[in-house]
């Protein structure tokens, strides 16, 4: 635990005021979306300068204080979770938009931009940045940079990394690193830039990136297309896929719409009601395209592959089906959800969803499983909502099994144990079931040449 003597020294390093130890600070920034691990930091700090974050590290060395970075607290593998006494250190006060390069069609943001703020932004130069996720109204660049966030919109643009142009970050020496400089091409050895993008914090922390942007996407047209069972979801997708170039491809299960409709304030995509639903995006740019897609659309109703559909006719009907996919994370939170994010290459998807479906459904029967996500990129959300009758503990218990039975079968498909969401502490205890025992190595290597007194949110990743 940090002494009081070591607070005083860190409010020297800071502007007055940014340090808080209050209980209500500290539960508040101790924490993220995730539910398993209480809060008990021993103080958040504020810095407003890259300086201010070097002097932090340099404090966090000679004293051995672990850090821990804080953005959105958007996070849901407690990798932002403060749980050991550490120091939070929040960019909330380093959120500026510092610089637009036009001719590079790049921003230069600290660390605290929320990501929709660099969306608006992006908008009103008639650009587009196109990393977008539920959670986009909180979030921060510095925390999608460290979890690498993916989103709905990957199958067309990408991760996050893929938007990065160059980054400023202090190491856990309190060194100031200046990676890629913005460039496009840059061919003079290792790209250290991306070490640190899905680092988690664990190497060093953001202080500022530079992000490139993207013409924006002309007449943004979606259809949601109910089909009979799951396994004709891919054949979609690949019949969409030969015909259009996708923004998006996602589905979810007919159980999510039935907690989306239960809201209220969602209508419904259209009168029938199918086992699963697929929802694709594209740019209508001319008559022709739409057209390929109705097609398309006709195509694979003959298939038997669709039941139902619909294509949004207008902005506000393009939002509303969004808002079927997009809603679901906050919709079913309520009912505590075991959630699990993981991801295999696209063609196992089916074979593995059913792997799943018939381990839980066999050990557990009366389990109410939600399957939505990205699956145009293979990402997969299983959800499973706790039952009334059963006790939060007991069900957490239950649903450790089903951790395991999900980990064995990523493993048997070669997939990730975690697509998007990142390993915080909720999954370094299952790294082995996707890496190996070599490639954690190296993993451990790297960390001690950045971080060599492993200060720098320690016990994530890997404990
Ligand atoms: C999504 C959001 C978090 C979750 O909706 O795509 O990544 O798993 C998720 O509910
Ligand atoms: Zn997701």
């Amino acid at each position: 635990m940090t002494t009081s003597a070591q607070i005083e020294e860190l409010k020297t390093l800071v502007e007055p005021g940014k340090v808080l130890i209050d209980a209500d600070s500290l539960e508040t920034y101790g924490k993220d979306w995730t539910k398993q691990f209480a809060p008990a930091p021993s103080a958040i700090v504020f810095p407003k300068s890259t300086e201010q974050v070097q002097a932090i590290v340099r404090w966090a060395n000679q004293h051995k204080i672990a850090l821990v970075p804080s953005g959105g607290r958007t996070g849901l593998s407690a990798a932002a979770v403060a749980a050991n006494g550490e120091v939070v250190v929040s960019f909330d006060y380093m959120n500026r938009i510092v610089e637009f390069n036009e001719y590079d069609r790049t921003v230069v943001c600290q660390p605290g931009v929320v990501t929709k703020q660099l969306q608006l932004f992006a908008e009103e130069k008639g650009l587009y940045y196109p990393v977008d996720f539920a959670s986009s109204g909180s979030s921060q660049l510095g925390g999608n940079i460290g979890t690498n966030a993916g989103g709905i919109k990957v199958i067309r643009y990408g991760m996050t990394r893929n938007w990065v142009a160059g980054l400023k970050v202090v190491t856990g020496t309190g060194e100031l690193l200046e990676l890629n400089r913005d460039l496009i091409k840059n061919a003079t050895g290792y790209d250290l830039r991306q070490l640190f993008i899905g680092a988690e914090g664990t190497l060093g922390f953001v202080v500022e990136a530079t992000m490139r942007l993207e013409r924006a996407p002309k007449n943004l047209t979606a259809m949601v297309l109910g089909t009979p069972d799951f396994d004709s979801i891919m054949p979609v997708l690949h019949a969409f896929q030969g015909k259009l170039d996708l923004t998006a491809f996602e589905f979810f299960s007919d159980r999510c719409l039935e907690k989306i409709l239960g809201r209220g304030d969602v209508p419904a995509p259209f009168e029938s009601r199918t086992p699963f639903y697929a929802l694709l995006e594209f740019e209508a740019l001319n008559e022709d395209v739409a057209n390929e897609a109705l097609a398309t659309f006709e195509h694979c109703v003959e298939q038997g592959w669709v039941l139902d559909g619909v294509m949004s006719q207008s902005e506000q009907q393009l939002q509303n089906l969004w808002k079927l996919r997009e809603y679901i994370s906050e919709t079913i939170s309520h009912w505590t959800p075991y959630k699990n994010d993981i991801s295999v290459t696209v063609s196992q998807v089916p074979a593995f969803l059913k792997d799943i479906d018939d381990i839980v459904s066999v050990n557990y029967p009366d389990f109410d499983v939600l399957w939505y996500g990205h699956i145009g990129d293979g990402n997969l959300h299983l959800n499973i909502l706790k039952p009334e009758n059963l006790a939060k503990e007991d069900f957490f218990t239950k649903c450790a099994l089903v951790n395991k039975w999900v980990f064995e079968t990523v493993e048997k498909y070669n997939g990730s144990i975690s697509a998007e969401h990142g390993v915080g502490m909720t999954k370094r205890d299952y790294l082995q079931y996707s890496r190996s025992a070599a490639e954690i190595a190296c993993m451990k290597a790297i960390k001690a040449v950045f971080d060599p007194n492993g200060i720098m949110n320690p016990g994530k990743i890997f404990a």
